[in-house]
């Protein structure tokens, strides 16, 4: 009998480990550092980066004055417009981050400060929405921005210091959270999502009630005529990606809730169709075979103790 648990505890454990949810590993699928670029160059037609509108007069330049992964970091200043789109960036969990080294003795330009901007909808010419859009205030000393309102909420950031700007798009639940140094910027009035907490939707966009797309289109590193930040060590990261999915006999490897939308079964994310084959679902498998076969020697087992216990005594 204690073989025969230990075999099922065995199987348990390997049946355990074969259905066992994927892990949702984060990729990243873009990132910048600066460090390739020649020093004092234009970034407009390097990396994927241009002008505004892919003009160059909105440029922003490479510089070694204040690396924060040497030798380069990017300068942004007066008339720096500089926008980086991605494309197809519109499903799972997407963090976009961004580290920006501010200057005490920043001056506005044209405005508040110096803004950290991301739309949901880019095309040069447009149209265009935005998503995020935040500034360095010097006057405040405050990260600003408005957060799916017209009001504006802002917290402290570190001058002469690198600031960890991270913005986080849930895109099943329709949300984005920007965090300056790991702290939440939230509009207090705005009602906050039921598990995510605060926040504001995507396709409200910044000031709420835009109908603009749930999607990642860009990132906007815009001076507005302010004296220079420095940014560095960008990246975008995906995770709850697609995973396997059972439509009828066709194995397909989608989303969720793309898998939920064509009436089909999801398997998880990161599971593949490689192997697998949705016709035979329904028959057990080596694993399962082993486990149902144990199940029965054990309670076989027990049945024999059962009736064993329960014969009546012999005189
Ligand atoms: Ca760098
Ligand atoms: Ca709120």
């Amino acid at each position: 009998m204690y073989y025969v648990m230990k075999r099922v505890l065995c199987l348990c454990a390997l049946g355990a480990f074969l259905c066992m949810p994927a892990v949702a590993l984060g990729q990243v699928p873009w990132s910048d550092d600066f460090d390739s670029y020649a020093n004092d160059s234009s970034l407009h037609g390097q990396g994927g980066w241009k002008g505004w509108d892919n003009d160059p007069a909105w440029t922003g330049y490479v510089r070694d004055d204040q690396p924060k992964s040497a030798p380069h970091s990017l300068e942004s200043m007066g008339d720096t417009d500089l926008i980086h789109e991605y494309p197809g960036v519109e499903e799972g969990t997407v963090v976009y981050s961004a580290w920006a080294y501010v200057p005490d003795d920043l001056v506005p330009g044209g405005s508040d400060g110096n803004y950290f901007i991301m739309q949901n909808l880019y095309n040069d010419g447009g149209p265009y929405a935005w998503v995020v859009q935040v500034w360095f205030d010097p006057t405040t000393g405050l990260f600003t921005g408005t957060f799916g309102s017209s009001a504006e909420s802002g917290t402290p950031y570190l001058p002469n210091s690198w600031n960890h700007i991270e913005v986080t798009f849930y895109m099943y639940d329709d949300w984005v959270q920007v965090r300056l140094n790991g702290t939440l910027l939230d509009d207090p009035a705005l009602a906050d999502h039921d598990t995510l907490g605060g926040g504001y939707t995507n396709s409200g966009g910044v000031f709420g009630g835009d109908g603009s797309a749930v999607d990642v289109a860009s990132v906007d590193l815009f001076a507005f005529g302010a004296s220079e930040i420095y940014y560095d060590d960008l990246s975008l990261t995906q995770l709850d990606l697609t995973g396997r999915c059972c439509v009828g006999d066709n194995c397909i490897e989608v989303t969720g809730p793309d898998c939920d939308a064509q009436g089909g079964t999801y398997y998880g994310t990161g599971l593949t169709c490689a192997g697998f084959d949705c016709g035979t679902v329904g028959t057990p498998t080596v694993s399962e075979w082993g486990l149902i076969i144990m199940t029965l020697l054990v309670l076989t087992a027990g049945t024999v103790i059962l009736r064993h216990r329960h014969r009546p005594a012999t005189a």
